[in-house]
């Protein structure tokens, strides 16, 4: 067993892993920014320690600092939770090399799924079905105009090897606006990623983003925990994640499970982690990513299989075996993501002091938030302040019951998505499930 860990992390997640570490018997040890020396996860923590300046760069992100911390509190392992340094495979490496055990894969897992183009490699390889495409990097204008017109065909989006999330993409319905598309995502990869690879697939056109939940030990057994649907984003941000996805049938699930079972086997993936996938009308799905970390929307999965994911991410990391078997839905759960923003005003970052909090409670309910009356958002980091979680029998009752908890929900001081929630609940499209990711490009706030 652990005896101490150390979460390199903030906010509602650092509060995640410290309640399971406790469950566990595990002391915790908690770094934080200066920005955030009045947080929950300093308080719940065992020790704490601070790390640095507000700025990512100074504390969350820095490694060394980090590294000093686990050092003087004598930490024998570390978790990293979401974002940050979460597929960060240095950080992996330097933990291993300091004899800390990192709680999440392997460098080479890490970089392996890192690099789209490799990813896309490694799966062509294991048999998972990708988009079709120009396979590897793009060399010249000149072939990647022979591909669209003469191999993938148009639509095509243009993507970033050291891409991912959204960020660069480009979709070319016409040759014409090719050469455009071609420098400017080619720019905007060097200057996000310091890489200018871009490589090219057929675009899918309005499809359903499904990921499939994995999880695999040290000893090649991987399983499936079955899928979340997170189709209702804006601007690659998530704002609404279930299980099972309204759009599964059980073909279809276990056809998606097995292809995620051979994508994790193929890099001998250890610890949690989900394969993406764009999911077409039709029913055909395409691997997407993989992230090699914990996801802020796991507690769906957590509520409909009844399993601690966090707890079962330790145990991987302590050399514990996983049995083997995939696990099913046994009930239906919805997450709204809580941000401090405005729904009102293009969902704009509403930091500043909650003068007011009432959180719901009651049947069906979990909240998973790291804020408190007269907690100061502060703003550094990203928006989310809580996760609205609502699990129960059927589809329909999940969402009532999710209604019901948004409106006990007070949140006084800030801005908040708690108004757009309540709308979207109501929402006719939404409730019958049949939505894409295209569906918050036209919904209006009244
Ligand atoms: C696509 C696609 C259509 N066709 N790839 C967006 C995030 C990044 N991981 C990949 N993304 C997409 N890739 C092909 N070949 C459409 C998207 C996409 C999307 C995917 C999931 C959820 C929301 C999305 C919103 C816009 C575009």
């Amino acid at each position: 067993m652990f005896k101490k860990v150390l979460i390199a992390n903030r906010g509602e997640i650092a509060l995640r892993v410290i309640r399971t570490c406790r469950e566990m018997g595990i002391k915790t040890v908690a770094v934080y920014s200066t920005a955030d020396k009045d947080s929950l996860h300093v308080r719940f923590a065992d020790e704490a320690v601070c790390i640095g300046k507000p700025a990512g760069v100074d504390s969350y992100l820095n490694i060394p600092h980090i590294m000093a911390a686990a050092e003087i509190t004598n930490a024998d392992a570390v978790h990293p939770g979401y974002g940050f340094l979460a597929e960060n495979a240095k950080f992996s490496q330097i933990c291993a090399d300091h004899g800390i055990k990192f709680i999440g894969p392997t460098p080479d897992m890490i970089n392996n799924m890192g690099d789209k183009i490799t990813a896309k490699e490694t799966m062509i390889k294991a048999g998972v079905p990708v988009v079709p495409g120009s396979g590897g990097l793009l060399e010249s204008l000149e072939q990647a105009k022979d591909l669209a017109k003469n191999h993938v065909g148009y639509p095509v989006i243009l993507k970033a090897t050291a891409g991912g999330g959204g960020k660069g993409m480009r979709v070319v319905w016409e040759e014409s606006e090719l050469e455009r598309a071609y420098n400017t995502a080619k720019a905007e990869a060097a200057a996000s990623f310091k890489n200018d690879g871009i490589y090219m697939e057929k675009f899918v056109e309005e499809p359903r983003h499904i990921e499939i939940q994995v999880a695999g030990d040290q000893y090649g057994n991987v399983c499936h925990l079955s899928e979340r649907d997170c189709s209702i984003q804006r601007r690659h941000q998530k704002l609404v994640e279930e299980s099972p996805s309204p759009f599964m049938t059980d073909e279809l699930r276990e056809k998606m499970g097995a292809a995620a079972i051979k994508a994790a086997s193929a890099i001998n993936y250890e610890s949690v982690g989900t394969i993406e996938f764009l999911v077409d009308k039709h029913r055909n799905f395409y691997f997407m990513e993989m992230n090699t970390r914990i996801q802020v929307e796991h507690c769906v999965t957590e509520e409909v299989v009844n399993f601690d994911l966090i707890k079962e991410q330790i145990k991987i990391a302590l050399g514990e075996k996983i049995s083997g078997k995939n696990y099913f839905p046994q009930m239906h759960a919805i997450e709204c993501r809580i941000n401090a923003e405005d729904p009102y005003n293009d969902f704009r970052p509403s930091p500043g002091k909650i003068t007011t909090l009432h959180t719901p409670g009651g049947h069906g309910v979990r909240v998973d938030s790291h804020v408190y009356t007269g907690y100061v958002i502060p703003p550094y980091y990203d928006s989310m302040i809580g996760k609205l979680i609502t699990v129960a029998q059927t589809r329909e009752e999940a969402i009532d019951t999710m209604y019901r908890a948004l409106s006990e929900y007070v949140i006084e001081g800030v801005k908040t998505t708690i108004p757009f929630h309540l709308q979207l609940m109501k929402n006719e499209d939404f409730r019958s499930g049949n939505f894409t990711t295209k569906f918050l490009e036209t919904f209006k706030m009244q």
